[in-house]
């Protein structure tokens, strides 16, 4: 892709930010896309219907340099949303190839453009600006609480959407405004105008983005943002701001297809215990007789349970936890089943059993934590991977 010359639009939402947009499409248009070569470079303004004359602003610039467009929304609806009004025309009458979402007030140094092409040119389909690598800040002048909001809110959003996994170790400012997306398989992926996909319209759309986008398998990158300090106009960061973005990262992580599994998998694992205990018991007392050996008939009795919890652990995560892997096809269903009964006795005896055996030998007699232990650091952990990996396995798209 190297030697055709790519779109890359600017999108910046604003709102009553005539005092800031005018010299910030002059730098751009000035000082920042002239060097530029191999990029073909487009300003789009989302404005919110700014009763403080913005839109003039951008009219009077439209006209003074090229490549300059507004598309003028009905009233102020969130950035967010902006932004997802300006992606779509950015796309579909623009022709863009990759999409910057920019502030109008100069807080994202223009600086920062050239570097994120070329990132974008080296194969990356997501560049983000991030204030928390090596080489990024936030303003020196900004007070204790938004630095507490920034720093607190930010950490924890990154930690309930991503913890424990790769993307938590490396995602370093869930919460920034700066990015480049390639608009191929992903901006052109989102639901731009259905806004009921939305968790929010206003800045929890920051989240959002960045947790789909990576969810698609955007290959991406951070360079470091200086975010600068607002000089003009007023900021829109509202109170509730920083309470709305912990509750998108909580409804991402929680409707993340996921979780959903993982929690419904528990859920049928919970119940197939219930169901061994229960159905031991029950087959106890049917089979007892006033000869019964007691050693054997507790040991057939617990088999019986166990192989009933075993099928209905197979039933009801076929049908309900892994119902977009079902298995249907009834020489499958034959084969899975055999493979989970003998993963199940591996993974919830015998691996166990060996380990229990082994910390005993080391600590001592503490059996039920070493149960415990074995339990949720073991058998929960390996029937995950174990069902995941070979039983349900995620039919590849093709
Ligand atoms: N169209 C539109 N633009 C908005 C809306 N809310 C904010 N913006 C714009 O989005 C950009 C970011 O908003 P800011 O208030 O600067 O937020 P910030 O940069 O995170 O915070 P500050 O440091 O306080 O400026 C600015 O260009 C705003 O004008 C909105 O509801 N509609
Ligand atoms: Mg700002």
């Amino acid at each position: 892709m190297k030697n055709t010359i790519q779109t890359a639009v600017v999108v910046i939402p604003t709102y009553n930010e005539a005092k800031n947009i005018g010299r910030t499409i002059e730098y751009l248009a000035t000082k920042t896309f002239p060097p530029i070569k191999n990029w073909q470079l487009k300003i789009l303004v989302v404005d919110g219907n700014s009763p403080d004359g913005t839109s003039q602003v951008v009219k009077v610039a439209a006209k003074k340099y090229k490549d300059v467009y507004l598309l003028t929304e009905t009233s102020k609806d969130g950035i967010g949303a902006a932004y997802f009004k300006g992606f779509k025309y950015a796309i579909d009458k623009l022709g863009a190839d990759f999409i910057f979402e920019f502030d109008s007030d100069l807080q994202h140094p223009p600086e920062t453009i050239p570097v994120m092409l070329s990132e974008a040119e080296k194969g990356y389909d997501y560049i983000i600006g991030s204030r928390k690598i090596k080489g990024g800040s936030n303003p020196k002048g900004w007070g204790f609480k938004r630095v507490f909001f920034s720093e607190v809110g930010g950490f924890t959003a990154r930690f309930i959407m991503f913890f424990p996994f790769k993307n938590f170790w490396r995602v370093t400012d869930p919460t920034t405004g700066l990015k480049l997306t390639r608009v191929k398989g992903f901006v052109d992926q989102f639901p731009l105008t259905d806004f009921k996909h939305l968790y929010s319209r206003s800045f929890g759309y920051k989240l959002q983005l960045l947790f789909e986008t990576l969810k698609l398998g955007a290959k991406y990158k951070e360079i470091p943002l200086i975010f600068q300090i607002r000089t003009q106009g007023e900021s829109k960061i509202e109170p509730q701001t920083a309470k709305e973005i912990l509750l998108v990262a909580l409804k991402l992580r929680w409707y993340d297809e996921f979780t959903q599994k993982f929690l419904k998998f528990g859920i049928v694992g919970g119940v197939g215990f219930v169901i061994n205990i229960v159905g031991a018991k029950i087959f106890k007392n049917l089979l007892i007789t006033p000869t019964s050996n007691l050693s054997i008939l507790n040991g057939v009795a617990n088999a019986i349970g166990s192989e009933i919890a075993i099928l209905s652990n197979f039933v009801f995560n076929n049908i309900w936890t892994f119902s977009k892997e079902k298995i249907t096809n009834l020489s499958q269903l034959i084969s899975k089943f055999f493979a989970f009964n003998l993963s199940s006795i591996i993974t919830g005896i015998v691996i166990p059993s060996v380990v229990i055996g082994i910390l005993t030998s080391i600590f001592g007699d503490h059996l039920f934590i070493f149960q415990v232990i074995a339990i949720f650091g073991l058998t929960v952990p390996l029937n995950w991977i174990v069902y995941n990996r070979l039983i349900w396995k995620k039919k590849s798209n093709p």
